[in-house]
């Protein structure tokens, strides 16, 4: 008697296959676990990510030979994937990653896997909106040319009441010359400072600090909550009371609530700060997960005008190299491929992404952010390093401002600070200090 094939997942492999312009086209790294050859690795990674199964089908549809994906190029660490477009809901983040970020990523064939980058086609990007301001916040909301937009998180994280966050912090700061004053992503409508108090005691003194600066200042409110219909009301508060921003922490929201806030910015037509807290739990391990790029990339797919993207110098993981990589994908709208690091990306209409440094900045490292991204055009958030000066929050606010006017004119802070007290005394206390 003939031996039965059980398994169907080499089925999912085709070398020979030339991927379609219209195919989305991922590249995974990928071990496979012990005893199992690269094939039996990369043929279920293709097959559960799209349409297959563990044992052959006594019955299949006819529509089967064009919802098949198939690994098409690989070695023994890295494989590429094409799917073809009809797998995938229009304009469905959540629908695509229950594929391509699915059960593929608990099997037991599979050692490590970890998704590096995804190239979407034009016919899939069409349907998405993308950001409603993007980095035009720059000019659109702060009327100015370029150069950073700045905001500073009230610290410690958590423990001022309403009052003290828009008074004792966000005043100062504005008035010290930032921007936005932000919530922290822990910050959302805690007992001692809640969501709504907070709302109308920051317009209040937004208010006060643009009549005595005559400076455009706005603030980065925290509204994610704990279900959509609660987001909505939240967001709705946030512009009754003037604000051009609000922000979500994207991750722990999730796909589906960052889709709901990018409908109502365009509805209120307001911009989104997009904090990525949680992500380094999938992002973080080089082999395993998916990378902060292709996040970041479903983000400016979906709609979010800035985005957290780290800073390379600061107090939290991510590598000058990445960052750039990052930058570029957020910022340009057609995007080289870099070999194991991103692929080929064209953006069509979807405006560039705002990218946002944060994390143990302080004036002395500023000029080596700027560096980094190769632009001012950035968001730069700055918290212990702002309330951290010897000589109080708004003290802290001016230093951090008088590092940015060095570094456009291309100052060195040293030479700067000699006229400039506030940052004079911050160089004193941290110098150029890597936190770790
Ligand atoms: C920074 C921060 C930001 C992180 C986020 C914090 O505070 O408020 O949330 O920077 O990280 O809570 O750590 P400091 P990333 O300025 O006082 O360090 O931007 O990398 O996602
Ligand atoms: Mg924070």
């Amino acid at each position: 008697m003939p031996e039965e094939k059980i398994e169907w997942y080499h089925e999912f492999i085709n070398t020979n296959y030339k991927p379609k312009n219209d195919d989305v086209k991922a590249l995974f790294y990928y071990e496979p676990a012990e005893n199992i050859t690269p094939e039996d690795a990369i043929g279920r990674v293709a097959s559960e990510s799209s349409s297959g199964t563990w044992t052959t089908l006594t019955e299949t549809p006819k529509l089967l030979p064009k919802v098949k994906a198939y690994a098409y190029r690989y070695d023994s660490n890295y494989v590429r994937i094409a799917y073809p477009r009809i797998l995938f809901e229009n304009s469905s983040v959540p629908g695509m990653m229950s594929g391509i970020g699915g059960n593929i990523y608990g099997m037991k064939a599979v050692k490590n896997l970890r998704l590096i980058d995804v190239e979407l086609p034009l016919d899939y990007i069409k349907d998405f909106k993308g950001p409603n301001y993007g980095s035009d916040v720059i000019k659109r909301i702060f009327k100015r040319k370029s150069g950073p937009v700045t905001s500073v998180v009230p610290k410690p994280k958590l423990g001022y009441t309403a009052e003290e966050h828009a008074k004792k912090v966000g005043y100062a700061v504005w008035k010290g010359g930032i921007d936005c004053v932000k919530d922290d992503e822990n910050l959302t409508s805690q007992t001692f400072n809640k969501f709504e108090e907070r709302v109308k005691l920051l317009a209040k003194y937004r208010d006060k600090a643009m009549k005595e600066t005559g400076q455009i200042k706005d603030a980065f409110i925290n509204v994610t909550a704990p279900d959509l219909k609660e987001l909505e009301k939240r967001v709705k508060l946030v512009h009754d009371n003037g604000f051009r921003y609000f922000m979500i922490d994207m991750v722990v929201s999730g796909f589906t609530a960052v889709g709901t806030a990018v409908q109502l910015a365009y509805d209120y037509d307001m911009a989104i700060h997009g904090h990525r807290a949680m992500h380094a739990m999938f992002t973080r391990n080089p082999k395993h997960g998916m990378t902060m790029l292709f996040f970041a990339k479903l983000m400016r797919l979906i709609g979010v005008d800035q985005i957290h993207t780290g800073t390379g110098v600061g107090k939290l993981e991510g590598s000058a190299e990445s960052i750039m990589a990052m930058e570029k994908m957020l910022m340009q709208q057609e995007i080289n491929e870099i070999e194991n690091v991103r692929l080929h990306q064209k953006w069509g209409k979807i405006k560039p992404v705002l990218p946002v440094s944060s994390g143990g900045l302080h004036p002395g490292i500023l000029p080596a952010v700027f560096d980094i991204y190769g632009t001012m055009d950035i968001g730069l958030q700055v918290g212990g390093g702002t309330q951290g000066h010897p000589d109080g929050i708004e003290a802290g606010a001016r230093a951090v401002m008088q590092a940015i006017e060095a570094y456009k004119q291309k100052t060195s802070l040293k030479e700067y600070a000699e006229n400039h007290k506030e940052l004079r005394r911050a160089l004193e206390k941290w110098g150029s200090l890597k936190p770790i």
